[in-house]
């Protein structure tokens, strides 16, 4: 039992070294106050709209509602050229944050706008999210759309990217607009761009076997049941599912991305089952008590097709 113990201390200072947060993605719902909490304004005046009325042009309407919570962020540009060489307007925020490995960003966004301009007029409409890498400063366009004349209404798009490199990285979101016109006819553009529920998915979240969102007892009671046998990633074979069965390497992964159950758990049924076992620590030494009770180490001939 004394290397029972030893064995726990090990795994269990495994699962703290996992609890050193990297920087995360702080209001990326845009449900925080004040609005834009967390993000840092670039340039001109984005909002926070719970949902809005648009008009493009005389004939189209459109209402967007937030694609998560209550509210979601808004950038809206224009301008307007007669006899001037160049007018602008931008609006622009941004975030930083790390990622690592397969880690994963999302968000849902929409995007519209118009321009119209004839020669010697000249006039552009654009709206992109942008990932800049600070380690390599190399940018990757998330979103890039130009606009050209009304491009109509899209319904919000979802976005998502896997981090090929641990590194801290900058988010921007950005509308921005440019009119010329040294004569007759005038030139005038706009942009519009909304943003709603950024959020960093942790590649951690393998672990996450039931795909409710937390690594709690139900994981691993899913991993406990596949015990020392060849099965998928998915039933709990974290690590080299290919070649090696379900055993310790599996389980300390588990343990190691162990977040505790939902705080939402239900107060019955497996809910209660969670809450019994609030923590990993006192779970873990009967546990491992238990796998060298079983026999742990000899593996059994299991055959079971994929
Ligand atoms: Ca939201
Ligand atoms: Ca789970
Ligand atoms: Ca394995």
């Amino acid at each position: 039992m004394r290397q029972a113990t030893f064995i726990a201390v090990f795994v269990l200072l495994l699962a703290a070294t996992s609890l050193c947060a990297r920087g995360e993605i702080v209001n990326g719902s845009f449900e925080d106050s004040p609005d834009l909490n967390g993000w840092t304004i670039v340039t001109g005046t984005p909002a926070v709209r719970a949902s809005f009325q648009e008009v493009v042009n005389e004939v189209l309407v459109h209402d967007f509602e937030p694609v998560e919570g209550e509210q979601f962020s808004y950038l809206n540009v224009s301008t307007f050229a007669f006899m001037t060489p160049l007018t602008q307007a931008a609006s622009a925020f941004e975030q930083e944050f790390s990622a690592g490995v397969g880690d994963e960003l999302a968000f849902d966004y929409y995007a519209f706008g118009k321009t119209f301009s004839l020669p010697p007029s000249g006039a552009t409409s654009n709206a992109t999210v942008l990932l800049t890498n600070l380690s390599t400063n190399d940018s990757t366009a998330l979103v890039d759309r130009n606009m050209i004349y009304d491009t109509g209404f899209d319904d919000w798009v979802a976005v998502s990217h896997t981090f090929a490199a641990a590194a801290d990285y900058r988010l921007t979101i950005r509308v921005g607009v440019t009119a010329s016109s040294l004569a007759f006819p005038p030139a005038d553009a706009q942009a519009t761009l909304g943003i709603d529920n950024v959020r960093l998915i942790a590649a951690s979240l393998l672990s996450d076997l039931t795909g409710n969102g937390f690594v709690d007892f139900q994981d691993l009671t899913v991993l406990l049941a596949n015990w020392n046998q060849d099965v998928t990633v998915q039933e709990g074979n974290l690590v080299d599912p290919l070649t090696t069965p379900v055993n310790f390497q599996d389980l300390t992964v588990l343990l190691a991305d162990w977040t505790g159950p939902s705080p939402a758990a239900s107060p019955s049924g497996e809910g209660q089952l969670a809450a019994a076992v609030p923590e990993p620590s006192a779970l873990l030494l009967g546990l491992i008590g238990m796998l060298g009770l079983l026999g742990f180490g000899r593996r059994r001939v299991t055959y079971r097709p994929h």
